[in-house]
């Protein structure tokens, strides 16, 4: 007997919500391998428990794995009942193994963003219904440093994805993706912007990237556009305005200044040298931030989105707030030194998030003071704890 369809909804959404039952809507359009979902539901259900859950759990593949985003967004995806693989990259990285420590219902497949075979065995091998591009070279001072490196991974690597997507799912100019093709989400920037033509900043406004990381980008936010365009594919872009965390890589301004104050309160080190104070940013907390990506994906049409939060702050204001959680002035103990100004510097970015929060109903929870309390807060314990040690930017307790 073929089950009935609410009957997937009570088993692997718990509810018959409308969202709840357009997720069921997605998982049967979509396809395992070249075969409808759909079709499988017969074969589901002569199979037992575990074989069902196979063929129903909806599959996501998410590049940058290591990095902020990709553990926000694992865990995010993981407790919505999806089975998440992530992409790994190297012979001995060591985030892999914090990864597997970390992570582990995460499964791994190895691949990278430099080598276009790995990606097409990547997704052949784990058939996800969904890919979540999040790998990049992403400081953007390295950007200078290795302009070449960062197009190929930041930019190239955009291609390289949407190409393995493309040649597994069979799609060409004359054959369009079917019902339950690949979803794509591309992680573009508000880096894209630089410097910018308008204030707040909206999907329309024009892009004038200031760094070869703006610029790859851009070329990434573009192709994403254009395979939408030539082949149907369901790709999008988020356009994701900074946003931080206590996991937050340690060459970033705001984990740089939680980890100074940090160190600095417990008595390791005394100064912490910053570069321009005068930039702002429009700053939100990651784990708000993934739920957009996912939102995206969830969509009926694909469209692009800006996501931050509409407010804007100093890195001065960032500075201040944050000595301030230890109860520190900020005058006694930072230093501006050039070797952290940029060639070029995007000075001021505030995001319109109006579109994600109407078609989307995506709002940010949490706020600056507290974003930046937590921060302050983590590397308080961790620092405790290592004696003065965050060898990697992570810390093995902020997972
Ligand atoms: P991170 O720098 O923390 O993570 C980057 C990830 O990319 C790491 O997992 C890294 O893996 C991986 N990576 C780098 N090079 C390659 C490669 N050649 N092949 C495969 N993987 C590679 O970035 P975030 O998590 O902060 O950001 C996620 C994405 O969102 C990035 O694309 C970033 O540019 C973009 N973005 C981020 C914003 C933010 O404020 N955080 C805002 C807007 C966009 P490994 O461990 O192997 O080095
Ligand atoms: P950004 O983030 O360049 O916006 O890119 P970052 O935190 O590096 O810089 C923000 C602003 O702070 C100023 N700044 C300093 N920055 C760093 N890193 N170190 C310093 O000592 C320092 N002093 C002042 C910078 O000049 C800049 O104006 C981030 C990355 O996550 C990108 O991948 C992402 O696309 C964008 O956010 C949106």
């Amino acid at each position: 007997m073929t089950p009935k369809e609410p009957n997937i909804t009570r088993r692997y959404h718990a509810c018959s919500c409308a969202p709840c039952a357009k997720n069921v809507r997605l998982l049967l359009n979509s396809t395992v391998g070249k075969q409808p979902r759909r079709d499988l539901w017969s074969a589901a259900a002569r199979a037992g428990p575990s074989d069902a859950e196979t063929l129903l759990t909806r599959r996501a593949l998410i590049t940058g794995i290591t990095g902020q985003d990709g553990s926000y967004l694992a865990e995010h995806l993981l407790a919505e009942g999806y089975e998440v693989w992530g992409l790994v990259r190297g012979q001995a990285n060591p985030r892999v193994r914090r990864v597997r420590q970390l992570l582990s219902d995460v499964r791994l497949v190895r691949g990278d963003l430099l080598d276009q075979g790995s990606l097409i065995s990547a997704v052949e091998r784990v058939q996800p219904d969904e890919v979540y591009n999040l790998a990049a070279i992403s400081y953007v001072p390295m950007s200078w440093q290795q302009a070449e490196l960062t197009g190929e991974v930041t930019g190239l690597g955009v291609l390289r994805v949407l190409e393995a997507i493309r040649v597994c799912s069979g799609i060409s100019a004359s054959r369009s993706p079917t019902k339950g093709q690949i979803r794509f989400y591309q992680a573009s920037s508000s880096e894209m912007f630089g410097k910018v033509r308008e204030s707040p900043q909206t999907e329309q406004t024009p892009f004038h990237p200031r760094s070869p990381y703006g610029v790859a980008k851009a070329y990434g936010h573009h192709l994403t556009q254009n395979y939408r365009e030539s082949y149907g594919m369901f790709a999008v872009s988020g356009i994701l305005f900074n946003h931080e965390s206590p996991r937050r890589g340690a060459e970033f301004v705001t984990r740089k200044v939680s980890l100074g104050v940090a160190k600095i309160k417990l008595g390791f080190e005394r100064q912490l040298r910053l570069g321009n104070l005068g930039a702002s940013r429009d700053w939100g907390f990651a784990g708000d931030y993934v739920r957009a990506m996912h939102l995206m994906l969830g969509r009926d049409e694909p469209a692009d989105y800006v996501v931050g939060t509409g407010v804007t702050h100093g890195v001065g204001e960032l500075v201040e707030l944050a000595f301030k959680v230890v109860g520190l002035d900020w005058h006694d103990h930072v230093v501006t030194d050039a070797a952290f100004i940029r060639p070029a510097e995007v000075d001021r970015l505030c995001a319109n998030p109006a579109k994600a929060n109407s078609e989307l109903g995506w709002e940010p929870k949490i706020g600056f003071e507290e974003l930046v309390t937590m921060m302050v807060e983590a590397d308080l314990e961790l620092l405790s704890v290592s004696g003065g040690h965050a060898e990697d930017s992570f810390g093995s307790d902020t997972w």
